[in-house]
């Protein structure tokens, strides 16, 4: 039978998904505002990732996410008031406002952070499982990445050496089905990047990436045998992104239809229909928590306003060289 979370765990994540939702909204309205500079990437669609991936790993084990990573910090720890700060370059944000959208580290939650280098984590989860590895430690490091990034070299060199290496890393492939406007179908030579794992003898698997209790249940086995058994594991999980690749995209490259039918099958659609039908939620439920969400994006949003931004003089404080 399909894993299904009970009533508690099922709010929990419901609650995560809209929490996603609302803060990429959001983080459109400043972009449309001008009150935050600078570019970004919406994980709107892929919420049952964001909910399914860190939830299920422990604590102290690491991820690295991408570029689209907004919801993936939330579910590990950080704040939306955490993240909306260093959108809008407030030194309160997780690295004092001087990282911006693409640059999100926050080691308190053991988030080792993204870059704007395409594919860059990759090769970084792979050296942190080593030294886990090294150090006896059992917990595992979580990178998520693009299709389009697992064409880069930086994605075959990584996996190769996991492999070798036998190390403790989800190699996590967000599978959109777009690097920017270009099509995996165009520019993956496999129809499944899970495929790519067979030429570096690494175990792989392909998913539904909108079923939230799926990817949950998926990833929590497989970090689980990963502590007692270290060695990599690529899973593919198949979604959508709804927006455009960053700003000003009009999405040409695809059609509406196409478009219609990712919509219809919305993460979190879905999953409110399966509790309602398990009675975990009402509509009147649903809705108290969609504007309590909405309430606590809307106050960490305002928390921000009319904060001291970093100064143009200090972008070279933290950049060191010897
Ligand atoms: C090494 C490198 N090449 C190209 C780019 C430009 N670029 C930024 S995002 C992106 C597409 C990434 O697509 P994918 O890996 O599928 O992730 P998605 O944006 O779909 O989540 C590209 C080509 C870059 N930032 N870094
Ligand atoms: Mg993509």
């Amino acid at each position: 039978m399909a894993f299904e979370f009970g009533k508690k765990q099922s709010l929990e994540t419901m609650k995560l998904m809209l929490t996603s939702r609302r803060f990429e909204e959001k983080v459109n309205e400043m972009f449309m505002q001008g009150l935050i500079h600078g570019t970004t990437h919406l994980g709107i669609g892929q919420e049952a990732l964001h909910a399914g991936v860190s939830p299920a790993l422990d604590k102290d084990d690491w991820i690295l996410p991408n570029h689209r990573g907004h919801g993936h910090c939330i579910a590990k720890g950080s704040t939306p008031y955490d993240i909306m700060a260093e959108l809008m370059a407030i030194r309160e944000g997780v690295c004092k406002g001087m990282g911006g959208s693409m640059h999100i580290i926050d080691t308190r939650y053991k988030n080792m952070g993204s870059s704007g280098i395409v594919g860059s984590a990759i090769p970084m989860a792979t050296g942190m499982a080593l030294q886990l590895k090294r150090e006896g430690k059992k917990n595992v490091v979580c990178t998520m990445f693009g299709d389009a990034a697992s064409n880069r070299g930086a994605f075959h060199e990584a996996l190769n050496m996991g492999s070798i290496w036998d190390v403790p890393v989800l190699y996590l492939c967000e599978n959109n089905m777009y690097g920017m406007s270009v099509p995996a179908k165009y520019s993956v030579s496999v129809e499944d990047i899970a495929d790519r794992g067979t030429g570096y003898n690494i175990e792989s698997k392909i998913i539904d990436g909108n079923d939230v209790e799926l990817v949950y249940s998926t990833v929590k086995e497989i970090a689980d045998n990963m502590r007692k058994d270290p060695k990599p594991f690529l899973l593919e999980v198949k979604t959508y992104r709804w927006l455009g690749h960053s700003k000003s995209d009009r999405r040409e490259y695809r059609t509406k239809e196409e478009e219609a039918l990712w919509k219809a099958r919305c993460p979190i659609a879905m999953f409110k229909t399966k509790l309602l039908e398990r009675g975990y939620i009402t509509e009147k439920a649903y809705d108290k928590m969609k504007d309590d969400v909405e309430a606590a994006i809307e106050a960490a949003t305002e928390k921000c306003k009319g904060k001291e931004r970093v100064q143009l003089a200090e972008a070279l404080d933290y950049v060191y060289s010897s």
